[in-house]
């Protein structure tokens, strides 16, 4: 088996034995948008935020690369460069989804697999049935397999005996490339380079070392490491190192100490009820509380449970996997209640109610900077970032959905008084402005849950996770209707 690690094989091990790949998809949020509208595939297209004259360019296809245009250029330059090019608003839910869904492919192939950025990993190869001898082989395979599960997307593999080789040789051949540096090789590819050429050497580093008669990383190699030293402190040394193509940093999978597997949450309601409208509301509030949770742990998932106990304690518990993680309670809460509704019978009284959810993922901090940085523009991202900082401040009954504040006193206290919890605090707090701007806020978040069910479904792959799974539900109900 290609993907089993020796028992012996361990990241860190001497860099000679190692075999490092580094991935990097090309064009990443550029493809993802060809791929899901194929009639884009050839163009030049770009990716950005909001299509406002001052938006920036995130990704270019290849083809309005040819013009000229590149990340981090304003989207007029863009247009001023290719009248023609094809602008697409970003879509930061679906780049998360496909990016783990690539974390898995590589974990096919090794179970140390250290996500570096949204769209590059490190993939641990030694100690695999992975070699020098077949290594593009298993590179070419894992194309394969990316193209197979995603058509159209595209990725440069650099393979190295280190992370730094395999980092500094992933984009030589781009896009759609594999190359190889087995180990005694790199002073003969990148020798001659200039030094701006390794991972991490920027301007600044490359004109103090052209002060010293330093431009080629042959000659940073060639120069005595002391005065590198007295240059650069400790720096010095790594900057020689780097030259001299060594590196012994491990490859981190980012889920190693990944101790959660799920998480939950579970009421008794005061009394039983035989109405599942009530249910609803425990289950929102309920979605509310877990997802709350994931986002301030940091965790996505895409396996959502929900358990009913009846009153004569018999129970039910149904879960689903859906296409996409989310950390977002309007998703759990959709697929906890459509389980619910498949599972429960009228005439049956409900004692408790229970949400869950599993299949978590760690976001990788490189991962959620790119992903907040997308997000800004997401409204809905926007709110639950208000709402937790609201929480964070006042409490967590200090918000809710106006859904459930006539319910929330009567279905959220305890058959002993115990548990009781008031009425929303908001209510109760002196409207002055700051708390205006929040009541703003929550005419969205009031209105999210009757719009779950009237937004039309779009076709295909669309926009967000969210409308994704409505696309899911459609197609379910499909199914079901054709059974
Ligand atoms: N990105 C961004 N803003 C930037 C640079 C990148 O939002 N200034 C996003 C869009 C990219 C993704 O990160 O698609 C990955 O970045 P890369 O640097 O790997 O660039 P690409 O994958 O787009 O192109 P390449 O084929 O050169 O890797
Ligand atoms: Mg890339």
């Amino acid at each position: 088996m290609l993907g089993r690690h020796r028992k012996d094989a361990r990241p860190g091990v001497p860099s000679n034995e190692r075999l490092i790949f580094h991935i990097d998809m090309d064009a990443f949020f550029a493809s993802v948008e060809v791929m899901c509208r194929p009639k884009l595939k050839g163009k030049p297209v770009i990716v950005c935020g909001k299509p406002t004259t001052r938006s920036v360019v995130a990704a270019a296809s290849y083809e309005a690369r040819e013009y000229g245009i590149h990340s981090a250029m304003s989207s007029v330059e863009a247009f001023r460069l290719c009248p023609h090019v094809i602008a697409v608003e970003g879509n930061p839910g679906q780049y998360i989804y496909v990016s783990l869904e690539l974390l898995r492919i590589y974990k096919e192939r090794s179970t140390i697999v250290e996500p570096y950025s949204i769209d590059e990993a490190f993939v641990e190869m030694t100690g695999t049935e992975c070699t020098w001898e077949n290594c593009e082989e298993v590179a070419r395979a894992i194309k394969d397999r990316i193209r197979e599960r995603f058509p159209g997307l595209t990725a440069s593999i650099g393979i190295g005996p280190n992370k730094l080789v395999a980092k500094m040789c992933s984009g030589f051949q781009k896009p759609d490339g594999v190359s190889i540096i087995r180990p005694g090789e790199f002073t003969a590819f990148f020798g001659g380079r200039g030094v701006t050429n390794i991972w991490g050497v920027g301007d600044k580093t490359a004109v103090a070392l052209s002060l010293m008669g330093v431009t080629t990383i042959g000659e940073l190699a060639a120069f005595p490491v002391a005065m590198l030293r007295r240059r650069f402190g400790i720096m010095g040394e790594i900057l020689h190192m780097m030259a001299v193509g060594r590196d012994d940093t491990p490859v981190t999978p980012y889920f190693e100490g990944m101790p959660v597997k799920s998480m939950g949450h579970e009421h008794t309601l005061p009394a039983d009820t035989w109405d599942i409208a009530e249910a609803e509301r425990v289950l929102l509030r309920l979605s509310d509380q877990v997802a709350r949770r994931m986002r301030k742990k940091g965790y996505l998932g895409n396996v959502i449970s929900m358990r009913l106990r009846f009153s004569d304690f018999d129970s039910v518990g149904r879960q689903k996997k859906i296409e996409f993680y989310t950390d977002e309670e309007r998703v759990i809460y959709r697929v906890a209640r459509d389980l619910m509704h498949r599972h429960w019978r009228p005439g049956q009284a409900i004692r408790l109610v229970g949400v869950n959810c599993s299949g978590l993922v760690r976001i990788p901090e490189v991962l959620q900077i790119d992903l907040f940085r997308q997000r800004e523009e997401d409204s809905h991202r926007k709110l639950l970032a208000a709402i937790d900082a609201i929480r964070d401040k006042f409490g967590e009954h200090a918000i809710t959905r106006a859904r459930l504040i006539r319910h929330d006193a009567k279905t959220w206290s305890s058959t002993t008084g115990s548990r009781r919890v008031s009425e929303p605090r908001f209510l109760r707090m002196g409207v002055g402005s700051g708390e205006r701007a929040n009541q703003s806020l929550m005419a969205g978040w009031h209105d999210a849950a009757p719009n779950l069910d009237t937004v039309p479904l779009p076709p295909g792959l669309s926009s967000s996770p969210f409308d994704m799974l409505r696309h899911q539900d459609l197609e379910d109900r499909k199914r079901a209707g054709k059974e």
